[in-house]
This record gives C-alpha cells, sequence and structure tokens, in this order.
C-alpha cells in the first residue's frame, strides 16, 4: 500500500463496536472485493470493500472476515482468511500479506490461509445462532456486477440451507457514520492533500490550459503525497460545461473571461475528500460572477451553521432550500410568483440548483449513513451548495468537508481558498 500503515488499533475497536450490535450467538462473516477486469488479461487497480477494510484493515484481494464473538473456541472469534503467498507468487505479483504482517496489520491472532475456510466454516456454522452476511445496500448503489459478497451468500446458502442469515449492511451503516478519531485524521490527510492540490492548480489556471491539463495537474499532486489517486472521476468544467453537474469529459480549453468549477477529491488510505472550487480562469471574478458567488457562498456558510447534533438532513436540505430561494430571489433569477405557484415536490429553487447540499463523506464518497436519524457528533458531511444558469455560461460549487462535534464544526478543506479575495489574491500572487 502507498499510505502509511494506519493504527490497528482503529480496526481492533471497530470489531468490538460491531460485536456489540450483534445478538448472541451470531456469526458474520464479510467478502473482500474482486479485482475487476477490463480486457484481455488487463486489470482495474483493486479497490477494496469498505466493510471488511471498516473492520480489518486488510487491504487486499481474495480475503474473508469472519467474526463470531461468542464462539466457543476462543481462536475462532476473530479469524482472517488471506490468499495464500510463497516465494514464487512474491517473485511474480509482488508482496502480499503473510500471516505475521496480517496480525500487524489489523490486530486479528488467528489468520488463516483461504484454502481453510470450509474447514473451521464447518466448526463456527454448527454453533452459530445465526449468520450476518454482507451485500451493498447504498441507498443510490447502481450495480450489475455480482460480488465475491454475492457468490459468497449463494455459496453458504447451498452448503448450510437450514441457517438463518441475516443483513450485516444495517449494522455497517450504523457504526460508520460516526467516525473515530483515527478516521477523522484518515479524512484530514485525504482532504490536507486534497487541498494542496487545490492552491496548486489556482495557480496553475490561464487562459488556454485545457482542462485535462488541469486534471493532471491535480493526479500529479496526489500521487506524489500516497493518494491513490482520485477518490471519484474529477470535474474540471470551464464556462458552460460547469452547469453540466456530471460533467468529465475535461477535454475543453478554459477562455478568458469565463468561471471553472473544479469538484475533485483525493483518496488516501481508502477514505476521501471532496471539494469543489470555483474561480475565474483569468484571475478576476466580473461583477454579475461575484454576485452569484457571494450568494452560493452565502448559503453555504449558513448551511455550515446548520451542521450540528440534534439536527436532522432531511429538514436541513428544506432549509437550505428557502436560504437558495432568497438568494435566487435577490439574484433576479426567480420572482415572487415563481415562489408562490412552485411545485412543494420540486421547489422554484431546483431549477438553478439541482442537487443536494449535504452527503455523508468517509470510505465511500457518498459514504453509508442514515438520512432519517438526527445528526451527531462524529458524522462527517460535505456541504455544497451551487447555483447553475446555463444562459449566462456560469455554473458555480463551492464545497467543504466537514466534522461534526460537540462543540462546533471541524472543516477539513478551509485550507483552499474560498472567499472571493482570497481567490484572486492566491491565483495573482
Ligand atoms: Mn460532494
Amino acid at each position: 500500500m502507498r499510505y502509511h500503515s494506519i493504527d490497528p488499533q482503529l480496526f481492533i475497536n471497530n470489531r468490538k463496536r460491531f460485536a456489540e450490535k450483534l445478538p448472541s450467538g451470531a456469526l458474520a462473516i464479510f467478502n473482500s472485493n474482486d479485482i475487476m477486469p477490463t480486457n484481455g488479461d488487463g486489470t482495474m487497480s483493486f479497490r477494496q470493500n469498505n466493510d471488511i477494510f471498516y473492520l480489518s484493515g486488510a487491504d487486499q484481494e481474495e480475503t474473508v472476515l469472519l467474526l463470531s464473538p461468542d464462539s466457543f473456541h476462543e481462536k475462532y472469534r476473530e479469524v482472517l482468511f488471506v490468499i495464500e503467498t510463497n516465494d514464487h507468487i512474491a517473485r511474480w505479483e509482488g508482496e502480499k500479506l503473510t500471516k505475521e504482517r496480517a496480525t500487524e496489520l489489523t490486530g486479528i491472532k488467528t489468520v488463516y490461509w483461504l484454502s481453510e475456510l470450509e474447514s473451521v466454516l464447518q466448526t463456527v456454522m454448527s454453533e452459530a445462532k445465526e449468520v450476518f452476511l454482507n451485500d451493498n445496500e447504498h441507498y443510490r448503489r447502481a450495480n450489475e456486477v455480482e460480488t465475491r459478497d454475492a457468490r459468497f451468500r449463494r455459496w453458504i446458502g447451498e452448503k448450510y440451507p437450514l441457517h438463518t442469515y441475516r443483513r450485516a449492511a444495517p449494522i455497517m451503516h450504523e457504526l460508520r457514520a460516526i467516525k473515530s478519531p483515527i478516521e477523522i485524521e484518515l479524512l484530514r490527510k485525504a482532504a490536507e492533500i486534497d487541498v494542496e492540490g487545490f492552491k496548486r492548480v489556482m495557480k496553475f489556471v490561464k487562459p488556454g490550459v485545457m482542462e485535462y491539463e488541469i486534471e493532471a495537474e491535480f493526479l500529479h499532486h496526489f500521487i506524489r503525497n500516497r493518494s491513490r489517486g482520485f477518490a471519484y472521476t474529477p470535474i474540471i468544467a470551464s464556462g458552460g460545461n460547469a452547469c453540466v453537474l456530471h460533467y468529465i469529459e475535461n477535454n475543453q480549453a478554459c477562455k478568458d473571461g469565463d468561471l471553472l468549477l473544479m469538484d475533485v477529491g483525493a483518496d488516501y488510505a481508502n477514505y476521501n475528500s471532496d471539494i469543489t472550487r470555483t474561480i475565474p480562469v483569468n484571475g478576476k471574478f466580473t461583477s454579475r460572477q461575484k454576485e452569484v458567488y457571494n450568494a452560493v457562498l452565502r448559503v453555504m456558510k449558513e448551511s455550515l451553521d446548520m451542521l450540528r447534533p440534534g439536527n436532522q438532513l432531511h429538514e436541513y436540505h428544506r432549509e437550505v432550500g428557502k436560504l437558495m430561494t432568497s438568494e435566487l430571489l435577490g439574484l433576479g433569477l426567480l420572482d415572487k410568483t415563481d415562489v408562490k405557484n412552485e411545485n412543494p415536490d420540486w421547489p422554484a429553487y431546483k431549477k438553478y440548483f439541482m442537487h443536494g447540499t449535504s452527503h455523508y463523506i468517509g470510505l465511500d464518497v457518498h459514504d453509508v449513513g442514515s438520512w432519517t436519524v438526527k445528526m451527531e457528533a462524529g458524522n462527517a458531511f460535505t456541504c455544497e451548495p451551487g447555483i447553475y444558469i446555463p444562459e449566462e455560461n456560469i455554473g458555480i460549487r463551492i464545497e467543504d468537508d466537514v466534522v461534526i462535534t460537540e462543540d462546533g464544526l471541524i472543516n477539513l478543506t478551509e485550507g483552499a481558498p474560498k472567499e472571493v479575495d482570497e481567490i484572486e489574491d492566491w491565483m495573482n500572487s
């Protein structure tokens, strides 16, 4: 791995918190992600499954985690199965986890080769009162590919058809929504890499530069700082491209007088940042650009104030909608009749601000977490209002990543210039 080793206490604590949520006598099994194919003998780079990573820190394919906290056999209470390695494999494929190294990284004492899984299962399944298996239950999942967890569910269901199987995902979502101090440091690291990337790029942008050249600047900075790379496909959108919300072509020249919207995240140790800044290509906002920009910025500041323990995401989004409505009235983009006649399911402001303001962030960029419970300390969110006016060639979004604490927000990304003056000064210094 490119990142510095993580304190295994993170994973030890996570397993403890997970075990506390399991009913007595239960067994839980988590699978790694597969290495995804491309064509021929090509593969994509490996990205670990977030749940097995969260519970073990094992960042390798063909890995299985078995947790049976109440097992009579102490050595089976936490077991990690990894793919067998030897000198031949090490020479061809590079270093894989040895049993000793796996224990160091994960804090799990019992590490077996994957080939021993079936026989260990034989023992623990005979004890288990019920079995928790995993699935991707993200509310926005869109996945046609069968995961290793899915194949495993089919396999174990055929081999042990009369056991009671239950969902691990609700427990994982609940746990992962609350970030511990070690996780906050990892998020901070991802954010720092990203912030420095933005500062570098703000000095690089000038009329005529291509959007993909800017993308390359970010990637250069990220990888030099132990990031695997982008947290998601970056959006580098100049002029009217910024009004296409998921513009990822990044193949146009940045024009004098246009704005440039950059929504770019860095990965660090599987944790993510998600920052957006909108800057003038030539280093100076026009008065109209500044007017719209400051409207977005005011909505952002007031929204950040509402990210606090006790508030609730749906209500928060409704309140942000009201703030945005008043700004759009001020900008002359909406009038009172638009607002009076608005459809409550699609309020008038959505014409210019059609996406959500905040999402959980963590091991997933759009991290798991409930939208119906109240916010609490340890939740990490983005805050990303925007105004998009295609007819004026203006698309503005500003996005920070924050962690909620009992005594206010930690803004992980405030180092990236955000005030109009700050941006202009930085670009021109
Ligand atoms: Mn975001």
